[in-house]
C-alpha cells in the first residue's frame, strides 16, 4: 500500500515483487528513468540563464525543429539507460529508428525495451512554459540473446509493462503504472529525491474541462465539431472550461487531478493526428485505464491499436470516462 511522503526509490523496492519473475531490471530501469529525470530537470529548470533553449538548427524524422533541450533530454535519458546496462533497444521521437543496445557483459541479455519522447512540448521551453518527458516500457518479444528487432516496438499498447510521465512544471513530477495504478512523485530538488505526493491517482468519472487546439476548428472532423459545440452549450452543467496548454503532459495531469478531456483529432493538416502512437498515445492511455480513465482515436481504444510504424501518428481522445464516451458518441452519429 502507498505511503503518502514515502521516496520513490522506497516505493521500486516495496513494489518489486509486483513485477512477474522479477529480476530486479524494472526496477532497476525505473531507477535509471527518475536519475535522467532530475538531470532533465536541472537543465529545464535554468533554460532561460544558458545558451540552451532555442532551436539546434536541425530537425526530427517528424521534421520538426529540435530544440536544444529536446536533444539534451534524449542524449541524457538514451545514455543513462545505456550506462546501466538494463534495456536491449530503445527508440525515441528525436531518433529516426531504434537503437540497439548490446549488454556490457553478453550481447543482448536484457529483456526490456523502451519508448520515448524525450522532451514533449519543447516549443513551449523558449516562453517558460512546462514540458514533459513520455516513456513507455515493453517485455521484448524476440529471443534474449539475439539482437532487438523493430517487432520488438511495435506492441500493442496493452502489452505495456510500465508507462510514466515527468511534467516539468512548477513543480516536477514522475507519474508512472506498472499496471497497478497511478502513483505520482514530486521532486524536492534540494534533496534531489522523489515523494510520493499523489498515492493512487484517478480521473474523476466526469468533468469540466475540454483541451484542444480551437484553431484547427475548420478542419475538425463533424463529430469534433459537435461535441466542441455541445460543450459550450448552455445546458445543464455546461458550458464547460476550455484549457490548452500545447503540452499534453500538462494538459493530461491537469484532467486527471481535475477531470476534463484532452483531444488532439486529426485534420487535413494531420490526417492521422498529430501525435505518435507508441511514445505520447499508447503510455498514456495506459495510465488513463489505469486510473479509471479512457483513450482512444475516437472509435478504437488507443491500446489496441497494432503499430505498423515506429513513429505512426493517431487521433487521441483521452481522460475522464463520462466526457471522452460523449465525445466517441458524437463521433459515431456524425462518422
Ligand atoms: P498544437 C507538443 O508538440 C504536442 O506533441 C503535445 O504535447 C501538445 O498537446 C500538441 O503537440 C500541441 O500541438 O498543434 O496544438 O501546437
Amino acid at each position: 500500500m502507498a505511503k503518502k511522503n514515502q521516496t520513490l526509490g522506497e516505493f521500486i523496492i516495496e513494489n518489486q515483487s509486483d513485477f512477474q519473475y522479477s529480476s530486479g531490471e524494472l526496477s532497476r530501469l525505473l531507477n535509471s528513468i527518475r536519475l535522467a529525470a532530475k538531470v532533465v530537470n536541472h537543465e529545464v529548470n535554468k533554460a532561460g540563464l544558458v545558451d540552451i533553449t532555442g532551436a539546434a538548427g536541425d530537425t526530427n524524422i517528424q521534421g520538426e525543429d529540435q530544440q536544444k533541450l529536446d536533444i539534451y533530454a534524449n542524449d541524457v535519458f538514451i545514455q543513462t539507460m545505456t550506462d546501466r546496462n538494463i534495456v536491449c533497444g530503445i527508440a525515441s521521437e528525436e531518433e529516426d529508428d531504434f537503437i540497439t543496445i548490446n549488454s556490457q557483459d553478453e550481447l543482448h541479455q536484457n529483456k526490456y525495451v523502451v519508448l520515448i519522447d524525450p522532451l514533449d512540448g519543447s516549443s513551449n521551453i523558449d516562453v517558460n512554459v512546462s514540458v514533459g518527458t513520455i516513456f513507455s516500457i515493453f517485455r521484448r518479444i524476440t529471443p534474449v540473446g539475439t539482437p532487438v528487432e523493430l517487432k520488438d516496438f511495435l506492441q500493442t499498447g496493452d502489452k505495456q509493462v510500465a508507462a510514466g510521465y515527468v511534467v516539468y512544471g512548477t513543480s516536477t513530477m514522475l507519474v508512472y503504472t506498472t499496471g497497478k495504478g497511478v502513483n505520482g512523485f514530486t521532486l524536492n530538488p534540494a534533496l534531489g529525491s522523489w515523494y510520493l505526493s499523489h498515492p493512487n491517482m484517478q480521473f474523476p468519472e466526469d468533468g469540466q474541462i475540454y483541451s484542444i487546439n480551437e484553431g484547427n476548428y475548420f478542419d475538425f472532423p463533424e463529430g469534433i465539431k459537435k461535441y466542441i459545440k455541445y460543450c459550450q452549450s448552455e445546458e445543464e452543467d455546461r458550458p464547460y472550461t476550455s484549457r490548452y496548454i500545447g503540452s499534453l503532459v500538462s494538459d493530461f495531469h491537469r484532467n486527471m487531478i481535475k477531470g476534463g478531456i484532452y483531444m488532439y483529432p486529426k485534420s487535413t493538416k494531420n490526417p492521422k493526428g498529430k501525435l505518435r502512437l507508441l511514445y505520447e498515445c499508447s503510455p498514456m492511455a495506459f495510465l488513463a485505464e489505469q486510473a479509471n480513465g479512457v483513450a482512444s482515436d475516437g472509435y478504437n481504444r488507443i491500446m489496441e491499436i497494432m503499430p505498423t510504424e515506429l513513429h505512426q501518428r493517431v487521433p487521441f481522445i483521452c481522460g475522464s470516462k463520462n466526457m471522452v464516451e460523449k465525445a466517441e458518441e458524437f463521433m459515431q452519429k456524425f462518422k
